[in-house]
């Protein structure tokens, strides 16, 4: 078998392979993200967003920031009640184990979104984009609840 005929076959192996393995990584989220949703607060420019997050693997997930183009900025914070003072704090990275569901509501976790660069109107969405510690970006759709919503 000459070189010639060698290369082409190695190449297209290696093709098959790359698409094989899109499709498994396709086919196996490495967080599931659910009910992504944020209270509107007229007239301010920033707001906080909820979520549920489930890591279906069998290796921690670590998110290391998060993004929406609808915030200049946007991270992870954590409300605590410290001397009956409710407070709030960056939560840099937050490691979900196997198997685990981690929630984000009012009065614990939330993604804060500072300097709002639109107004969205009730029952509307924006993405958040999740960005993982291996490089994975995910992105979820976070639906506009009225300010009253819990
Ligand atoms: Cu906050």
């Amino acid at each position: 078998m000459s070189h010639r005929t060698v290369f082409p076959r190695a190449l297209l192996y290696a093709v098959l392979m790359a698409l094989v393995a899109f499709s498994v990584v396709a086919q196996a989220p490495a967080l599931i993200v659910l009910d992504a949703w944020t209270r509107q607060v007229p007239g301010s420019d920033v707001a906080a967003a909820y979520l549920t997050l489930r890591n279906p693997t069998t290796r921690p997930v670590t998110i290391v920031s998060i993004e929406s183009p609808l915030a200049e900025h946007a991270m992870i914070h954590e409300t605590k009640t410290v001397g009956g003072q409710s407070q709030m704090r960056p939560h840099e990275q937050l490691v979900i184990s196997p198997g685990q569901t981690v929630k984000f509501e009012p009065g614990g976790l939330h993604v804060m979104l500072m300097g709002l660069t639109q107004p969205v109107a009730v029952g509307k969405s924006f993405p958040l984009v999740l960005l993982l510690a291996d490089g994975t970006k995910v992105q979820v759709a976070a639906v506009v609840r009225p300010l009253s919503a819990q």
